[in-house]
């Protein structure tokens, strides 16, 4: 698959997701819930519907297709992610934490509505991910929800991206080595996307092999997602990338691109590019989709 066949089919897949996310993210109630405030819904879109890329869904997606499972088994799992993810960067992007102003080139949610809001928005989010996986009716078997969640819980919780997210602020006192700075990598940034993987291997019933060979790829391309993101910001403009840039260095974060340079983050890039593809190599010519992802993670420009 071409890069350019690769950046058609995720915006046609970012397209459906962000339909699925529409839909559930309404103010009709489900069974269960008393009522969704107007002013809370409308930060809660604000804050998803903004035209993300929707990688981390793509890759559950495409990993359930690689067994057997279709975009639409996949999707409820696809967007609970997704709305992890965006309750991350709303909260991330607070005041008290990176203090943030624009978000995929539009206002943050704090910004938008207030802090309150946002951080309420978050807290909703959190939340309503566990209702789109564990709902009976998205056609998955107790146990594949019951697993997925436990999984999505550690993923994102106080050993996965939160706890990474308390490492990488206290980072700011107290400057950690190199292994301190792929800890907290692993589990701000790599978790979730080590989760897409493993979960689209369960939504397709893999083996155990196959769910642990999924998840070292998710580990290895989460780890390119991170170097490339400290490299674009010292590379990027901010209007390129529709957020700050240059905020590593201003504030003194120790990233691996500032620890080791670019030149040796470009050729650690090219190798876990080439890691990832090998994983992929039993899977024949159905592995492309997640090959061109690997390459898209490494070399993006924004
Ligand atoms: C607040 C609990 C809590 C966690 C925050 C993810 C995160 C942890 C903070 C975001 C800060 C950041 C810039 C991390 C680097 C990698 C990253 C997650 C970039 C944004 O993800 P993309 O590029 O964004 O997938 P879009 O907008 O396309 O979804």
């Amino acid at each position: 698959m071409t890069d350019a066949a690769f950046i058609a089919a995720l915006s046609a897949r970012a397209a459906r997701i962000e339909i699925y996310l529409a839909r559930v993210l309404q103010s009709a109630t489900l069974a269960g819930e008393i009522e969704r405030p107007a002013r809370l819904m409308a930060a809660i879109r604000h804050g998803v519907l903004n035209g993300g890329k929707r990688f981390r869904p793509f890759l559950v997606i495409e990993t359930a297709g690689l067994f057997g499972a279709d975009e639409a088994q996949a999707m409820p799992v696809a967007a609970a992610l997704e709305c992890i993810h965006c309750y991350s960067l709303i909260h991330d992007d607070l005041p008290a934490m990176d203090d943030d102003d624009l978000r995929r080139g539009q206002p943050t949610v704090h910004k938008a509505y207030d802090e309150a809001a946002a951080i309420l928005a978050g807290d909703s989010l959190l939340t309503f991910a566990f209702d789109l996986v564990t709902d009976r009716r998205n056609g998955l078997g107790g146990d594949v929800r019951a697993e997925l969640a436990n999984r999505l819980a550690r993923a994102a919780g106080l050993g996965g991206m939160a706890g990474g997210q308390a490492l990488d602020l206290a980072a700011a006192s107290v400057p950690p080595d190199e292994d301190g700075v792929r800890m907290l990598q692993a589990m701000k940034t790599g978790a979730l996307i080590r989760f897409a993987c493993e979960a689209g291997a369960i939504l397709g019933n893999a083996s155990s092999g196959d769910i642990d060979r999924m998840r070292i790829f998710g580990e290895t391309i989460g780890l390119a997602f991170q170097l490339a993101d400290d490299l674009l910001d010292v590379t990027q403009t901010a209007d390129r990338m529709g957020k700050a840039t240059g905020k590593d260095d201003a504030s003194g974060k120790v990233t691996l691109v500032g620890l080791r340079g670019t030149a040796w983050a470009r050729n650690e890039l090219d190798r876990l590019v080439a890691e990832a593809e090998s994983l992929l190599e039993p899977f024949g010519p159905s592995g492309y989709p997640l090959r061109a992802a690997a390459r898209f993670v490494a070399y993006r420009q924004s």
